[in-house]
């Protein structure tokens, strides 16, 4: 099963697409990227992810379709050869997986805050985004490049939004969030991460990445009050 053709719903300038990419190349897995409009979605995205409507979607064979980023590295990595995303013990599987969710949910919260806010409730949700970077930062293992160890592991790449994304929303915002003085191991780690040679071959253009977030404030703004009544 695991030769049968591997295709990816995706779309530019998502890093939840970035994940589900990543962590095909890691694997050696061959995989056709289809590009979604995601302004006019496709029948096929809707038919594969018919609850949530989003990117990335796996489509493995005639299976049905996996959707989440998070499901989607997890069955990358039971799914296929080559070296493992997650951690082997029990323990550091779980650990990984709880900072999974803490990026998906507090991080992103604070993230999507900063970035819809304006004046005084920027300066208080940029805050906040620093102190979750501090918690982050205390995840790295001591004298390891990597979250994963010597190489990019299950939690770096959940993390990939931080290393390359994070910059353009500063640059957007004038609000420096990730700072060698603050977080000098987070830096570091970003520059490593950013630098390595298999996940280069998927991150996107930083100028056109730049000219496609730049816009997108309104959007956030929204995202931000869903979430809000969602509480
Ligand atoms: N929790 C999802 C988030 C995916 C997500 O938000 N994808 C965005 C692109 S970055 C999307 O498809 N948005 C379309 C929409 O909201 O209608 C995951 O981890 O896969």
């Amino acid at each position: 099963m695991s030769e049968s053709p591997v295709k990816l719903i995706g779309c530019f300038a998502s890093p939840f697409v970035h994940r589900a990419e990543l962590a095909l190349r890691l694997k050696g897995v061959p995989y056709e990227l289809v590009e979604e409009d995601l302004s006019n979605k496709s029948d096929l995205l809707l038919k594969h992810n018919p609850v949530h409507q989003k990117v990335p979607v796996l489509v493995h064979g005639d299976r049905t379709a996996i959707c989440e980023s998070l499901v989607i590295l997890e069955y990358v990595d039971e799914a296929f050869d080559g070296p493992p995303l997650l951690p082997s013990e029990p323990l550091a599987r779980a650990t990984a997986r709880f900072w999974a969710s803490f990026v998906d949910k507090q991080f992103r919260e604070s993230w999507i805050a900063m970035f819809s806010a304006d004046g005084e409730a920027q300066v208080a949700s940029a805050r906040e985004v620093k102190a979750n970077l501090t918690l982050v930062e205390g995840q790295l293992p001591e004298g390891k490049t990597f979250f994963g160890g010597d190489s990019v592991g299950y939690l770096d790449i959940v993390l990939g939004g931080i290393a390359h994304w994070m910059e353009m929303f500063e640059e957007i915002t004038g609000v420096p969030l990730l700072a060698d003085e603050e977080h000098p191991a987070l830096r570091r780690w970003a520059r490593e991460y950013t630098a390595d040679e298999i996940v280069r071959q998927c991150l996107p253009d930083r100028d056109r990445l730049l000219a496609a977030l730049t816009p997108k404030r309104d959007t956030f703004v929204s995202i931000a009050k869903t979430m809000a009544t969602q509480k």
